[in-house]
């Protein structure tokens, strides 16, 4: 049977070293990945269409110069290949602070990055892949990067990655984002042997609420209080979360059951101050607050446990009120009761 002489297996047998660099270099010029390739001396040696495409920059501006990072950022920086040809990977987590760096750098190094994108006029998020081209002798001839828009697909991780932090109604963190803070708090306070604090508050009467003025009223409602309580936390560290339902909690790290006391307080107060309209007067909270200085046999469901008698005991003792309790971890002292009335 004739060989067909135009098929691409014909240049694939061997060939003389010029004509096989050549279709090497019409293969990476045509593929849809967009790719540039570096030679030794961090020189530009091919820079295919797709890479014309995504940077808006056209090859014959970047071959032969050391100017591929201008396809990319607004000042010069070093792109991945450039810290793959010149060894600097310990240097990765400065320039490439998205992702981690892999151990595993058989298959070349992957990282992902915002990117300015200077000639197109908007940042695009890229995946990013530099891998090494050795000869026989096992000298570095080339580094080859290869890029991919992952904007979409990064912008639809991090919506859902939101969403599922994110309480609907208040837009403030749930209960699962509360959850895993609780947690690393914990831990971090049996670690520097520091004090934690939670508030438990629970919407005084909410039923009746929701009776008389309607389930949309309750809504938004509970929004108000939301934003009452994440106006009024004091520290950036502190965490307001929807627990769920009428309740809330707040995450208060470093805080000693007084300074719980004073918290709990003002936030009662806050929501107060809103004052939100209901038939017999305006729309209040009871506040249960626990401390610990966690050992390291406590669990944080014990922390949460005994905000939950405080906020019940606040309850029984009339509601809009706070009382707060101390978790007696060995070996500190046995607990305490404190309570404010709202008047
Ligand atoms: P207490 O002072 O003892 O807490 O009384 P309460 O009426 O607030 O407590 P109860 O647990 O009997 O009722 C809580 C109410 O909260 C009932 C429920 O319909 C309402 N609720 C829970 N989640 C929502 C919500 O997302 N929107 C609205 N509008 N109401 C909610
Ligand atoms: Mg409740
Ligand atoms: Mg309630």
């Amino acid at each position: 049977m004739d060989e067909d002489k135009s098929s691409p297996i014909v240049a694939l047998r061997p060939a003389a070293p010029e004509a096989r660099f050549s279709f090497a270099i019409d293969l990476v010029q045509s593929m849809v990945v967009p790719t540039f390739v570096l030679d030794h001396e961090g020189i530009v040696r091919i820079w295919n269409r797709a890479c014309e495409k995504l940077t808006g920059i056209p090859a014959s501006e970047v071959i032969g110069t050391r100017d591929h990072w201008r396809g990319f950022y607004e000042s010069a920086r070093p792109c991945l290949c450039d810290l793959v040809l010149n060894d600097r990977l310990d240097e990765f987590e400065t320039f490439y602070a998205a992702r981690a760096l892999s151990q595993d750098h058989s298959f070349g190094v992957h990282a992902e990055n915002w990117c300015v994108m200077p000639r197109l006029g908007h940042n695009l998020y890229l995946a990013i892949d530099a891998g090494s081209i050795f000869d026989a002798e096992g000298r570095l001839v080339a580094v080859v990067e290869t890029l991919r828009d992952m904007t979409e697909q990064h912008r639809a991780q991090s919506e859902l990655a939101r969403l599922a932090s994110q309480d609907a109604l208040t837009g403030l963190p749930n209960r699962r984002t509360f959850d895993e803070r609780l947690a690393f708090e914990w831990s971090r306070a049996q670690r520097d042997g520091s004090s934690l604090a939670l508030l438990m508050l629970d919407v005084d009467r909410f039923k009746e609420f929701n009776d008389s003025l309607g389930h949309p009223a309750g809504d938004a409602c509970l929004r108000t209080i939301g934003r009452a309580l994440g106006d009024a936390i004091a520290r950036a560290t502190d965490l307001v979360a929807r627990y769920g339902g009428e309740e809330f909690a707040v995450i208060l790290p470093q805080t000693s059951l007084s300074g719980a006391g004073q918290m709990a307080e003002r936030l009662r107060a806050a929501v107060e101050d809103r004052r939100i309209v209901r038939p017999e007067g305006v729309v209040t909270v009871s506040v249960g607050g626990s401390c610990a200085c966690p050992d390291r046999e406590a669990l944080p469901e014990a922390l949460l446990d005994l905000a939950d008698q405080a906020l019940y005991q606040a309850k029984r003792d009339g509601r809009n009120r706070v009382v707060t309790r101390e978790l007696a971890c060995a070996p500190r002292p046995a607990s305490t009761d404190r309570s404010w009335s709202a008047s």
